[in-house]
């Protein structure tokens, strides 16, 4: 092989790796939530044309606090949805709304805006011990 070829190669093994990279060890992004010594684990999610971060990672057993701060107005986000445990609540435009959940059980749940276009997913795990 030349020289090119030996480039071509190089660069497509370390595309490959990059690829791996990014499933096998950024799948577990998302922001973690801070547990203070109250139990409570509150974490700020940004409504503004979607949810920020998406991703909520919080320990089980702990009081969830979701601020949800909407800057925004688009009537798209204007409700947020969070199927499994039945709380569907009205965040007002330019406000904070806070949604308490405590998940006893480990597992991803999604949330959504009212009409399912915006996706979030809470993602409750068994805290290492
Ligand atoms: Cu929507």
């Amino acid at each position: 092989m030349n020289g090119a070829e030996w480039g071509v190669l190089l660069g497509g093994m370390t595309l490959i790796v990059l690829i791996n990279w990014y499933f096998f060890f950024s799948t577990g992004e998302g922001a973690v939530a801070a547990v203070a010594s109250t139990g409570v684990a509150e974490v700020p999610i940004v409504v503004k044309g979607g949810y920020s971060p998406a991703t909520v990672r919080v320990p089980r057993g702990a009081r969830v606090r979701l601020v949800f701060d909407r800057q925004e107005e688009s009537s798209c986000s204007e409700e947020v949805v969070f199927p499994d445990f039945g709380v569907r609540r009205f965040l007002p435009a330019h406000e904070k709304t806070v949604v308490e959940l405590t998940p006893n059980k480990a597992g991803s749940y999604g949330f959504t805006c009212g009409m399912s276009m915006l996706r979030g997913t809470l993602v409750v795990e068994d805290s290492a011990t």
